[in-house]
């Protein structure tokens, strides 16, 4: 007999940043109870499902997550309760009809995010499957590789950089355990190299440094000596991967190099700037190197450089099939970020992943730099078999517990344990 859903139920809890957020716990008459966290941006795409705060400015000035609370107990929980938690698509179908809003807007995408993977891991508990093997359905698992993001800058950093995440991934690794050594070794030789230059070694949101250096460059040039200086090669063992998230510094039609005092240029002349830098660094990855409604640029960006390396939108997609779909017509991009709270379902999510995976393109499951301990987000990296995860720097227990989760499966999986360069042609997307 399959299992019903007995209970749901939601508490206000803190995110790494303590802003509020929210817990969802789901129960099964067959005993089984789990539960799920949401996570929150700070770099937002416009186009995001909406993320429901109580604006009460007496209470967390105005981040409260009370109403959201209130969603799930009253409005979620009775139209769910007695359903199959394995009908994990019906269950989200129908939190979409009950909020009716293209954006989520009536309960809140933090809302039904929360509830959606907490039924998916109630889901696989009660079938007594890891969750990667659940979400997994019918795809190939595989070990991603990190994009450990261990300079920031722009709005995760109250520094003198510009361009948000400098990102090391150790794609010549063997295995995701050595990749994870790699990147925490070339952390911690980044740590020593800026100490001794005299930069202060306090980390920002996603555990990560945050020196006042003088230019976009010299974050470049300090992470390829930490590369040298932990024992690796530059490229061929550990690569650079940038997420520069340019809407935040484009501003009247211009990018707007305020931070570094590095000047104001238009998208043809940021598109020149990245080209000269794949002349000088082994960058393999750049993620919103331009604005999220710069569809010209990102095109023009991606005729450029998209032969040579991995052209990610985060910002531009929001991991919305509709955009997703248009960028794959118009060739805006190579590969999409996808974070479940930008659209906020489980199911959503997944859709947006085979679209991707369809056209060939490349997929990268990531965080938010406002996370919880939960580490559903390792377990759907591995199902989703795209073989890369952005989950923040090798320090801040948030980002670590995606990690250490993603050692233990693959441990768990053992001899089975698929993990590959993802960069590499003919690899899988
Ligand atoms: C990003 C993310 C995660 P935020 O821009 O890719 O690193 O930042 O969660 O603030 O949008
Ligand atoms: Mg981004």
């Amino acid at each position: 007999m399959s299992p019903k859903i007995k209970r749901i139920h939601a508490m206000e809890i803190l995110d790494s940043r303590g802003n509020p957020t929210l817990r969802a716990f789901v129960t099964l008459d067959d005993g089984i109870s789990a539960s799920a966290s949401c996570p929150s941006g700070a770099s937002t795409g416009e186009h995001e499902a909406v993320e429901l705060r109580d604006g009460d400015k007496k209470r967390y000035g105005g981040k409260g997550t009370l109403q959201a609370v209130h969603n799930v107990n009253k409005t979620i929980a009775p139209a769910l309760i007695g359903m199959n938690p394995l009908a994990q698509e019906q269950i989200d179908r129908l939190m979409i009809d009950l909020d009716g809003q293209p954006n989520k807007g009536r309960l809140g995408a933090n809302v039904m995010l929360s509830v959606s993977m907490a039924v998916a891991r109630a889901a696989s508990l009660s079938l007594s499957t890891p969750l990667y093997t659940y979400l997994a359905g019918s795809r190939k698992i595989r070990l991603p590789v990190p994009m450990m993001n261990i300079l920031n800058g722009g709005k995760h950093a109250n520094n003198s950089i510009d361009f948000q995440e400098f990102m090391v991934m150790p794609l010549g690794a063997p295995t995701f355990a050595e990749a994870l050594r790699y990147g925490v070794e070339t952390f911690h030789a980044l740590k020593g190299i800026l100490s001794k230059k005299g930069h202060v070694t306090g980390v920002g949101d996603e555990g990560g440094f945050a020196p006042n250096l003088k230019s976009n460059e010299e974050a470049c040039e300090v992470i390829l000596e930490a590369i040298e200086k932990a024992g690796y090669q530059p490229g061929r063992d550990v690569a650079l991967a940038l997420d520069p998230a340019a809407s935040s510094f484009y501003e009247g039609g211009r990018y707007r190099l305020v931070k570094s005092g590095q000047g104001e240029k238009d998208a043809a002349a940021m598109n020149r700037l990245y080209d000269s830098w794949l002349q000088k660094y082994p960058l393999v990855s750049l993620e919103d190197g331009l604005a999220e409604n710069d569809w010209e640029g990102f095109q023009a960006q991606t005729r450029l450089l998209g032969t040579r390396i991995q052209i990610v939108g985060d910002d531009i997609f929001v991991t919305n099939s509709r955009f997703i779909k248009r960028g794959i017509e118009e060739k805006t991009a190579n590969a999409v970020l996808i974070k479940l709270n930008q659209i906020g379902t489980v199911t959503e999510t997944i859709e947006a992943v085979d679209l991707c995976r369809k056209a060939g393109w490349g997929i990268v499951i990531s965080h938010r730099s406002g996370e919880t301990e939960d580490t559903f987000l390792a377990d759907f990296a591995v199902a989703m078999g795209g073989g890369q995860i952005k989950t923040g720097s090798a320090c801040r227990s948030e980002r670590i517990a995606k990690y250490n989760r993603l050692l233990e499966i693959e441990a768990e999986l053992g001899a089975d344990a698929c993990f590959e360069n993802p960069m590499k042609k003919g690899s899988t997307k």
